[in-house]
């Protein structure tokens, strides 16, 4: 609680272009949880999570520039919300390690994206990756947020930072807001469009798996076009036909209808014509995105003066939960 709202944090790291998958599957929960409810709203560019995978830093700068106009163009006013660098707000850093002392080796064995990545990244294990979650209960406490939304992919991460916040609240009395999970309505899993039983990820190698937020419309229907599916030529949404449910998901988290409205629509349809008008329905959902991204990069003066109102108010926010945190533990104050 902040001010007597609730409060919600969420993030994602820029680590690349963000996907349509990220998109419906957390960005646009965000957008349209900000238009239902009176929440105090933390939304972070989690670049200290980046680095846990090696980054160009050109690339890196300017990715989480990219990303950061992307959550203003898909929605989130940085005058109603609080958008800000990760970095900006060095407290992250600082509760990240004073977490990682009351976290244990056993609990961040189990965790499973530490165990993908680390076999995607296998000439780059690195501490940062293995208490990656440490640094994302710290995101979440500072700011005392009572709704995480996020993927299903998250859970795991967010069961830790409960774990971790208990524990912590158990011996120094209650420090810490225990956090819940917030799944939106349309948490779809978007599926990669050449490999339908992977999920779509921003760091996929194949371009031609993902669609990206910023991919002109000629490039998304050249996509929709190659997606992979099966050789049944029947519109069913089924398991057993991966590929078909997933165009029928992204159809359906687009147009908010439900699988069987979609296969309705497609009824007498062969998967060509359902790969145009899954392909016109997401150009159609991304082209006012693209629209306000385009205004943004030509009005830098707002943008950074947006970034550093926003560092500012996480850094207020954040620090005064830090103060309390040292304060408890016992650490000593600098004299004034
Ligand atoms: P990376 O490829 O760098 O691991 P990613 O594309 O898997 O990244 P994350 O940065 O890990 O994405 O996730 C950002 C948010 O997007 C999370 O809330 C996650 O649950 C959500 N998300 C990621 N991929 C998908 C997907 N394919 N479908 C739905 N939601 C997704
Ligand atoms: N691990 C998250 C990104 C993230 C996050 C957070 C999400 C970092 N810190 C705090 C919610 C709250 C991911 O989506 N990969």
């Amino acid at each position: 609680m902040i001010d007597g709202k609730k409060t919600m944090l969420s993030g994602m790291q820029s680590t690349g272009m963000i996907t349509l998958g990220n998109y419906l599957g957390a960005l646009k929960n965000w957008v349209n949880l900000n238009d239902e409810e009176d929440i105090k709203c933390f939304y972070g560019i989690m670049d200290l999570h980046s680095i846990t995978v090696r980054q160009n830093p050109a690339e890196f700068r300017k990715n989480a520039r990219t990303l950061l106009l992307l959550y203003i163009a898909a929605g989130l006013d940085p005058e109603k919300n609080c958008i800000f660098y990760q970095s900006h707000v060095p407290a992250h850093s600082e509760l990240g390690w004073i977490l990682d002392c009351y976290t244990y080796m056993g609990e961040m064995n189990r965790m499973t994206q530490f165990k993908d990545k680390a076999a995607k990244h296998a000439d780059n294990i690195n501490t940062g990756l293995f208490t990656y979650p440490v640094l994302m209960a710290a995101d979440i406490l500072l700011y005392q947020a009572d709704l995480v939304p996020v993927g299903k992919d998250q859970m795991q991460h967010l069961e830790i930072t409960r774990d971790i916040a208990n524990r912590f609240n158990g011996i120094y009395g209650d420090v810490f807001t225990i956090p819940e999970a917030y799944i939106g309505k349309s948490g779809a899993k978007i599926m990669s469009l050449q490999d339908p039983t992977k999920k779509m990820s921003k760091s996929d190698e194949n371009p031609n798996a993902s669609i990206y937020l910023l991919d002109d419309k000629d490039t998304i229907m050249r996509k929709f076009k190659r997606a992979v599916t099966d050789s049944d030529n029947c519109i069913a949404y089924s398991e057993d036909k991966p590929g078909i449910k997933n165009l029928i998901d992204i159809y359906c988290a687009v147009t908010k209808k439900t699988p069987d409205e979609a296969v309705k629509d497609f009824t007498g349809l062969g998967y060509g014509q359902l790969k145009e008008i899954v392909g016109e329905a997401v150009a159609e959902e991304l082209a006012p995105l693209y629209r306000r991204y385009d205004e943004l990069l030509k009005d830098k003066e707002y943008v950074d003066r947006a970034i550093k109102n926003n560092a500012e108010q996480a850094s207020y926010y954040a620090n005064k939960t830090l103060r309390k945190v040292k304060k408890k533990i016992g650490f000593t104050e600098m004299p004034r």
